[in-house]
């Protein structure tokens, strides 16, 4: 299977999840924001990532993908137990809309700031080499689009804030009677999605690609992602990285075309 990313976006690490979950061995095509159009278009005309190409069909959305996974694998196994799939579908849509949307907004926020060769570190990690080499040139447009489509803006990313943090206290409520996941006693797609979604303000070392260390991060981003991994929510979605986020970067399953 191949699936077509942007490597840092954290709908795409959920794929990436879902695969090293499910067991199947797959090609990484990433490619550089925006210039990863001409490749997503034929399979998505919104031109959104992750795209699965499976070999007779195209399945773009991260929850589509682990979906479509989920079905070929045992019962023991899936992500959405059929007893429980109404309350794991409720929390992963949540999670994917309204968590994923401002940490995404934050993480644009704070890595634009910084000099195109650092932003590159990260967002470069496997694509083809001349969008490496194109990136700098196109870094002042690409800017400006991005900051108008995800809407930043200092006051968007306050808001923003105070929506992270609902969505961490929610989480801590639902864990705080004890149970090791979110639905109960078995890790899901709801937990999957959190940790995911989450994952920009904790900077989780088991990343699908090399995130930067806290040290890296700008110095006001530092700020939040410490507060946010000392958050209970926060603890819970990086021991999930920890625990359940097997197979990271470099290790069988995943391969680069770029
Ligand atoms: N609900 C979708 C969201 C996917 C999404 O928003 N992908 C972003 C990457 S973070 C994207 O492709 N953006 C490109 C664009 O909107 O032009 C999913 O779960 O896959």
């Amino acid at each position: 299977m191949r699936l077509i990313t942007i490597p840092m976006s954290h709908y795409c690490e959920k794929a990436r999840w879902g695969l090293v979950h499910a067991g199947v061995d797959y090609v990484e095509e990433a490619h550089l924001q925006v210039l990863h159009y001409p490749a997503v278009r034929p399979h998505n005309s919104g031109g959104k990532v992750p795209v699965l190409l499976t070999g007779t069909e195209a399945i773009a959305d991260s929850t589509a993908i682990l979906q479509f996974l989920d079905r070929g694998l045992p019962d023991s196994c899936k992500l959405y137990p059929e007893d429980q799939r109404g309350e794991i579908e409720a929390l992963e849509e949540r999670f994917d809309e309204t968590l994923g949307v401002e940490t995404r907004r934050w993480v644009y926020f704070h890595w634009m700031s910084l000099p195109v060769r650092e932003v590159l570190k990260t967002a470069a990690q496997g694509t083809p080499r001349w969008q490496g080499i194109a990136a700098p040139m196109l870094f002042p447009l690409l800017r400006l689009y991005l900051s108008r489509r995800l809407a930043i803006s200092p006051d968007n990313i306050e808001k923003g804030l105070h929506i992270i943090a609902a969505s961490f206290d929610e989480v801590a409520a639902r864990i705080g009677d004890g149970r090791p996941f979110l639905c109960g006693s078995r890790f899901t797609a709801a937990d999957l999605s959190f940790a995911c979604m989450a994952s920009p303000v904790l900077l989780p070392p088991e990343y699908g690609i090399h995130l930067p260390t806290l040290e890296d991060a700008p110095a006001r981003a530092r700020v939040d992602v410490q507060r946010f991994r000392a958050h209970p929510a926060g603890q819970f979605a990086l021991r999930l990285f920890r625990e359940n986020r097997r197979n990271a970067v470099g290790q069988a399953g995943v391969r680069y075309t770029g």
